[in-house]
């Protein structure tokens, strides 16, 4: 594994099916919209844009739940179609971007980046945990369950037996959490995944929980880091056009400050900027979330602040 890419490609995905609030498909185009790519190729990268992937559409009415599962068969093919994207950029050298949509595509986007790096490491900084399990979701919405379908862990859905169990959970860590159920706590426990919550971004401050964070999935800095971005870990005071906001959140410059000290590290192999949801909250507030979000992105690839 050598250098950081020097090629940014942006995959759009515009899906919604891992969760039921409409709308959330619309974020890549609005990203895209205020000015995202342009804004990369400012800082100095080549950028290509994938366009928005028009995934195949599976009728709900053959694609009842499976257990509480809902939209089994269309988030499976999604983020199957996803994977073979993200795989495909990465494989020619280049850094996926991978805008969302809903949180169900890390799914895709990290089983991808995993089948060209192996030794990927991931940073899943959000306001939950996303590793429910068939058996722990009170939801069913897939898109609080990718890492577990990552992972392995849980009773296997046929349906996603294209995903393999690549990630182990010593590679895994979490930032900004603070709203994840109780079985999810559980599973972090049983499986030793090192989380830090809000709990502990007050305490240690954000510099020093991200040098731990890499201490703990990256020790040598070493290791390709796939850093997947819930706008959600932001506060709701920061980026409120999201479908599940939690008070209590990431402030602007923490948000900020992980992406630029992962960058700072020159390992980035691929980003997901996820749960943009432009149809929610006042027009300001999208606006608002619609910056924030480009702005998480330019410091993940690089803006300085002098
Ligand atoms: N834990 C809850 C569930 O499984 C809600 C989690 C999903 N919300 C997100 N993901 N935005 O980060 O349904
Ligand atoms: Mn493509
Ligand atoms: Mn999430
Ligand atoms: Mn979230």
């Amino acid at each position: 594994f050598l250098a950081e890419p020097k090629t940014a490609t942006i995959v759009g995905c515009p899906f919604s099916g891992g969760q039921p609030r409409p709308g959330v498909d619309k974020g890549p185009i609005h990203l895209v919209e205020a000015g995202l790519i342009d804004q990369i190729a400012e800082l100095g990268w080549k950028v290509n844009f994938d366009g928005h992937h028009q995934f195949e559409e599976v009728d709900a009415k053959v694609d009842p739940p499976i257990g509480i599962l809902k939209n089994p068969r269309l988030v499976s093919r999604v983020t199957e179609a996803v994977a073979q994207a993200v795989s495909s950029h990465a494989r020619k050298g280049e850094l996926p971007v991978t805008l969302g949509g809903d949180h169900s595509l890390a799914m895709g986007t990290i089983s991808g980046t995993l089948s060209v790096y192996p030794e990927t490491c991931v940073v899943w900084v959000d306001a939950h945990a996303d590793i429910n399990t068939a058996e722990s979701t009170g939801s069913g919405n897939i898109h609080g369950m990718p890492v577990s379908f990552l992972l392995g862990i849980g009773s296997k859905v046929p349906e996603f037996s294209w995903v393999k169990p690549l990630l182990k959970a010593e590679r895994l860590v979490y930032i900004g959490l603070r709203d994840v159920d109780a079985g999810e706590k559980r599973i972090l426990r049983e499986n030793n995944i090192k989380a830090f919550s809000m709990h502990e971004v007050d305490k240690y401050g954000i510099g020093k929980v991200v040098e731990m964070a890499l201490d703990h999935v990256n020790p040598n800095r070493d290791l390709p880091i796939h850093l997947s971005f819930d706008v959600d870990a932001l506060d709701p005071s920061v980026a409120p056009s999201t479908g599940t906001p939690v008070r209590g959140g990431l402030t602007f410059r923490e948000g900020h400050y992980i992406c630029e000290a992962i960058y700072e590290t020159g390992l980035l192999v691929a980003l997901d900027l996820m749960e943009v949801n432009p149809s929610l909250a006042d027009p300001a507030s999208v606006q608002q979330t619609l910056a924030v979000g480009c702005s998480l992105v330019r410091s993940a690839l690089g803006e300085t602040l002098l």
